[in-house]
């Protein structure tokens, strides 16, 4: 039995974090990759959004042969970057997501309970096409999807580990600091709160001779220089997830205070799908689908970004006369 206990869990700075871990491999490539996406973009004189989707893991091996996950299958993130962040035709996304998870526009099919055959007819003449009960709605997306890729202004990353994360996310939000006002931060992720540091961390496969007793820090706070040094100038919008109705707004209201950025999104487990209050410093907002909305599939991430939108223009107009 895996006996779990965070009484006696540290909490490492930031930076001796980043200094005791190793990044995943393609860590370099992806800098590459992000840095010619912002420049073209903001050379156009676009606006950027990044959207984290999806589960962190923490292995309990160096050599992973098991390690803990979470519940998220990043329905939000990939659900929310489907919406126009930006008022214009297009808007630019870097979709930053844990493998295998949902993506926008592939998120319809791809985790269905339909196996992929079933969206697909045998023709009369021997041909394959879409079976004509998905064929609205799947040319609907198709034709979002073809814009993005013809346009190339989706670009994909993904991570695994929550180590993974936040390098990732520190690179891509430094890259994306040149855009200042500019961008979005959009963190939908659910990063893990525990984790075993590499160091501690058994270099082989755990012998499986015995019970199990686990030990894990806590995850560094990431919010903190993500806001005062990665993108002192962005826009941040975080969620907050909880189980406890009674600790949601109070834990988020702290996590806002705590790390200074603009918005966090409270949500429990059991509602999120239908039910998020946005707070920022001086207001609490609730979003709600009507039961209405509910039974024609309204999804609850069409209200949450429009009220985002124009909560990012109100900003940047106030930054302007502030001089911020
Ligand atoms: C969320 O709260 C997301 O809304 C969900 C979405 C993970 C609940 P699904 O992927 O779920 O649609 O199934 N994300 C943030 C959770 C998180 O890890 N927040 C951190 C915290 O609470 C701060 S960034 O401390």
């Amino acid at each position: 039995m895996a006996l779990l206990d965070n009484s006696t869990s540290e909490i490492i700075n930031p930076d001796t974090y980043f200094q005791t871990h190793t990044p995943s491999r393609t860590l370099i490539e992806d800098e590459i990759r992000v840095k010619e996406f912002v420049n073209k973009h903001q050379e156009a004189g676009r606006k950027i959004v990044l959207v984290t989707s999806g589960g962190t893991t923490v292995p309990l091996e160096n050599n992973t042969v098991r390690f803990i996950d979470n519940f998220s299958a990043g329905t939000r993130g990939a659900t929310s970057a489907e919406y126009p962040f930006i008022i214009s035709v297009i808007w630019i996304l870097i979709f930053m997501h844990r493998q295998f998870s949902l993506q926008p526009y592939s998120r319809h099919y791809t985790h269905s309970t339909n196996c992929f055959l079933d969206f697909m007819e045998l023709k009369s003449d021997g041909s394959i096409g879409v079976n004509s009960k998905y064929a609205s709605k799947m040319k609907f997306v198709l034709e979002k999807y073809q814009e993005f890729k013809k346009n190339e202004t989706l670009l994909l990353l993904n991570f695994v580990t929550v180590t993974d994360y936040l390098f990732l996310l520190r690179s891509v939000t430094k890259i994306m600091s040149v855009l200042k006002e500019n961008a979005m931060y959009y963190l939908a992720a659910a990063v893990s709160d525990f984790f075993i540091p590499a160091q501690k961390m058994s270099q082989h496969k755990i012998h499986s001779d015995g019970g199990l007793t686990l030990t894990m820090d806590q995850v560094p706070k990431f919010l903190k220089p993500m806001v005062t040094n990665w993108v002192p100038g962005g826009f941040i919008v975080s969620f907050k997830l909880e189980t406890d109705p009674a600790l949601l707004v109070d834990k988020s209201r702290l996590a806002l205070m705590r790390y200074g950025h603009q918005i966090v999104i409270a949500n429990l487990l059991t509602t999120r799908k239908c039910e998020v209050v946005l707070i920022t410093r001086d207001s609490e907002f609730q979003i709600k689908l009507t039961e209405d909305e509910i039974a024609e599939d309204k999804e609850i991430e069409s209200k949450i970004i429009p009220e985002l939108v124009k909560r990012h223009y109100e900003w940047i107009r106030n930054a302007s006369h502030t001089g911020l």
